[in-house]
């Protein structure tokens, strides 16, 4: 099935919250943010901005009627600041105006000054000097102290990789606007409604019942929006509280990218230790996480790296530790992986650092210890169904992995100054919230009476198909035509105490709840079949193509009749379904359990072609064979697959998210923080859809896809160091940084 929103994004039809119709009345506001990245506030001067025409209030955290107070997991984050700042671009005034333009200007009009305090960029020296976000976190498999003394080969190196801006062609906004009774209407562009509700009721002191959130649609959200959002809701919601008044707060691209936490950079120490057959006996590392000036999500984000911090493989001895280093930048937040890339970029870097030194393909390694069923993770839980050795022989076979190096390695021989590099990159994702009570999710449906149907979840659909899927989902427990189905906004009021619609989980959670809410309308249709026909029986009641089966042979009633006779019967033709995913559990005292419903995985193969005069680099070919299980939509399946990858080469090769020591954000604007154009997509993507049944723990045996194919973009890396390597064999070995950038590449081969 085609994605439902494709016609409208084309046209421009597709709503967002800037084109939501305004009400009469509407004011704008602006943010006015710190211009210094750590110091006491002395003195904030807005009294030019206040007498400015237009201008309708400037708000402080003096203002906030509840608590100033927006952080998620760890209450350590103000909406407005008020004795000190911690980062450039944090939120100290707010500025409500007639016109989005005057409340601009008027915010420039304001000044500040701080009694500086130094400013730490560096998580490496904001450990040194104890400043940590959260508690550091190890996990441990066997014995790696003792393991090592046994490996014939150690290598110790270190990884560093950079942050990532989310770039959604939809900044981050909301509006807002006064009820009745003291109630308030939320529109956010947000991954997270109950989030976004639950931060309004706490700075606004209301019941959460005083609060709706209803979202459309994002713009994209690749996690910037699962937490983040909410301040900018906040900032709109409680302009709208004090002035009663319908309130917008929509953010420039300029803005957005300064106040806005992105990918977390991490340094990393890693130690990896092999036996002569190149098992890999032994792995060490500890992951130095830039938190920025707030916790947000970072420590979820921390146990994700360590959950992934041996990727693909499986290895007897493991010690990891994390720790999540608090720095002077926004606060850093979820994106796409959630910290696992980050984890797994660090064995792979310990791979080809192994391979360099051992002279052996890195291949080699990665093969001898892929992760088989039966292998223990770290984290206690035992791989099941795993694919890891089905995607990597299928694509091995299929695309003529033998070929390719050889004619790598041909093309390499007979050019001095242009070379090619081949790397693969085998994935392994676990699907579930690490947070095991964030499994869980709900759906409202109702049947109308002329047998049209109205579905409701959780479920925000960020251009990822979730609203697809699950229109697929209700079109085919109904047994009825997609035709008939609207998949509704998503509204707190309607469904309720939702996770964000994150962790890849969306459809998991939210199909399977919608799954249960229409097998309850199923249940009362069934009586109403019996009814009609005049069965003694309903055994093998099943509803196909809208004619009601019994016991495998369709009856005379269809679907528009049995709806309209079940509600003269007045039947029940409304439900709420609910679902929390079974089996998952993790004891975070001992570190152990089985915290994912199952695991994705993949494998590709990255061919790159390095200008060695020049240091730039273009992609010929990403091949993936990827477990999908039974893809209920092939076409959006696909569609995460090539965005996923062109996010995870643009992450690792040339998006450079650059701060300078006072904390400024250098590359502020798309004419300095280079993303992926189309130029840059790698020439050929050759997805293969890996044979399998799927799991029962996915929605219509259909697994997860959202974030696991961003990990395939860190091979990106490993193929241009191979094509490096062939230029100039004495590179460093221990040391591995990404971006990869062409000035990166070209000091590295002449370095
Ligand atoms: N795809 C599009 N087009 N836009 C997005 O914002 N977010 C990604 C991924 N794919 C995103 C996307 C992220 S970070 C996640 S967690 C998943 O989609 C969320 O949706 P899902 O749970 O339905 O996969
Ligand atoms: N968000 C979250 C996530 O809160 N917990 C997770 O485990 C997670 N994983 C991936 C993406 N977002
Ligand atoms: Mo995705 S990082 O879980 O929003």
């Amino acid at each position: 099935m085609k994605n439902i929103d494709a016609n409208n994004h084309v046209t421009g039809r597709s709503i967002y919250v800037d084109d939501v119709p305004e009400l009469g009345g509407t004011l704008h506001a602006a943010v006015y943010a710190s211009p210094h990245a750590h110091g006491k506030i002395k003195k904030i001067d807005s009294s030019q901005a206040e007498r400015m025409p237009g201008v309708v209030r400037v708000i402080s955290w003096k203002d906030i009627p509840g608590q100033n107070e927006i952080g998620g997991i760890i209450s350590d984050e103000p909406l407005l600041a008020a004795d000190e700042v911690h980062f450039q671009g944090q939120p100290v005034l707010l500025i409500v105006a007639e016109s989005e333009e005057v409340a601009r200007e008027a915010a420039g009009k304001i000044s500040m000054d701080v009694d500086p305090l130094e400013v730490i960029t560096d998580p490496r020296v904001a450990f040194e000097k104890g400043h940590l976000l959260s508690d550091s976190r190890t996990f441990k498999l066997g014995n790696s102290q003792a393991a090592f003394a046994n490996c014939k080969y150690i290598f110790k190196g270190k990884a560093i990789s950079g942050g990532q801006e989310h770039l959604y062609l939809e900044t981050q906004g909301a509006y807002a606007y006064p009820l009745e009774h003291g109630n308030l209407k939320v529109i956010s562009s947000t991954q997270g409604p109950t989030v976004v509700q639950r931060t309004i009721s706490r700075v606004l002191g209301l019941g959460m019942h005083h609060v709706e959130v209803d979202v459309t649609r994002l713009g994209g959200g690749f996690g910037g929006k699962e937490d983040q959002a909410s301040a900018w809701a906040t900032m709109a919601a409680l302009a709208a509280w004090l002035l009663q008044k319908p309130v917008k707060c929509i953010l420039h691209r300029m803005d957005d990218m300064r106040m806005t936490g992105k990918r977390h950079p991490y340094s990393s120490d890693y130690k990896i230790g092999l036996d002569e057959n190149l098992k890999i006996q032994a792995y060490e590392a500890v992951y130095y996480q830039n938190g920025g000036a707030a916790a947000d999500l970072s420590p979820a984000i921390l146990e994700r790296t360590i959950f992934h911090a041996t990727s693909s493989y499986f290895i007897p001895n493991v010690e990891v530790t994390a720790h999540s280093c608090k720095t002077n930048l926004p606060p850093n937040t979820a994106f796409r992986g959630f910290g696992g890339p980050q984890g797994m970029f660090v064995i792979e870097a310990a791979i080809a650092h192994a391979a360099q030194e051992l002279g052996v393909d890195a291949f080699d390694i990665q093969e001898e210890n892929l992760l088989k069923n039966g292998d223990e993770f770290p984290y206690g839980q035992i791989a099941e169904g795993c694919e890891a050795g089905n995607c990597w022989e299928e694509a091995i076979s299929i695309f003529e992995y033998e070929r390719i190096r050889k004619e790598v390695k041909e093309f390499n021989n007979n050019h001095l100054l242009v070379k090619k590099g081949v790397a693969l990159m085998p994935i392994c994702f676990g699907i579930s919230f690490t947070n095991t009570p964030m499994n869980n999710a709900r759906a409202l449906v109702h049947v109308y009476g002329d047998g049209s149907i109205g579905v409701s979840t959780g479920a925000v659909e960020m251009g990822q198909g979730v609203n697809t899927k699950l229109l697929q989902i209700a079109a085919a427990v109904f047994g009825v035509n997609p035709q008939r189905v609207k998949i509704e906004t998503t509204n707190t009021s309607r469904v309720a105490n939702t996770s964000p619609s994150a962790a890849s989980s969306t459809t998991d959670l939210n199909g399977k709840a919608l799954v249960n809410a229409a097998n309850q309308i199923l249940e009362q249709l069934k009586i109403a079949a019996k009814n009609i026909l005049g069965l003694d029986s309903t055994e093998g009641f099943v509803i196909r193509k809208e004619t009601v089966w019994i016991n495998g042979k369709p009856t005379s009633l269809n679907w528009e009749d049995l709806v309209k006779e079940a509600l003269l019967m007045r039947l029940n033709l409304s439900a709420k379904g609910h679902y929390a995913t079974p089996g998952i559990h993790f004891d975070k005292k001992t570190e152990k359990g089985h915290p994912f419903a199952y695991h994705v995985y993949g494998t590709a193969i990255i061919v790159s072609n390095v200008d060695c005069l020049r240091g730039t680099y273009t992609f010929e070919s990403v091949k993936v064979v990827h477990d999908y299980g039974a893809s209920m939509n092939k076409m959006i399946d696909l569609g995460q697959t090539e965005g996923g990858i062109v996010q995870g080469i643009g992450w690792m090769t040339m998006e450079d998210v650059v701060y300078d020591e006072n904390g400024r954000l250098l590359s502020n604007a798309l004419s300095t923080y280079k993303i992926p154009d189309i130029y840059a997509v790698p020439e050929e993507i050759d997805v293969h859809f890996l044979n399998t049944p799927g799991t029962d723990m996915a929605a219509f045996r259909s697994k997860a896809v959202g974030e696991p194919p961003f990990l395939y973009g860190i091979g990106a890396w490993f193929a241009i160091k191979n094509a490096m390597l062939a230029f100039n064999p004495n590179l460093k070995a221990d040391f591995a940084e990404s971006p990869l950038t062409p000035e990166r590449v070209l000091m590295g081969l002449y370095g």
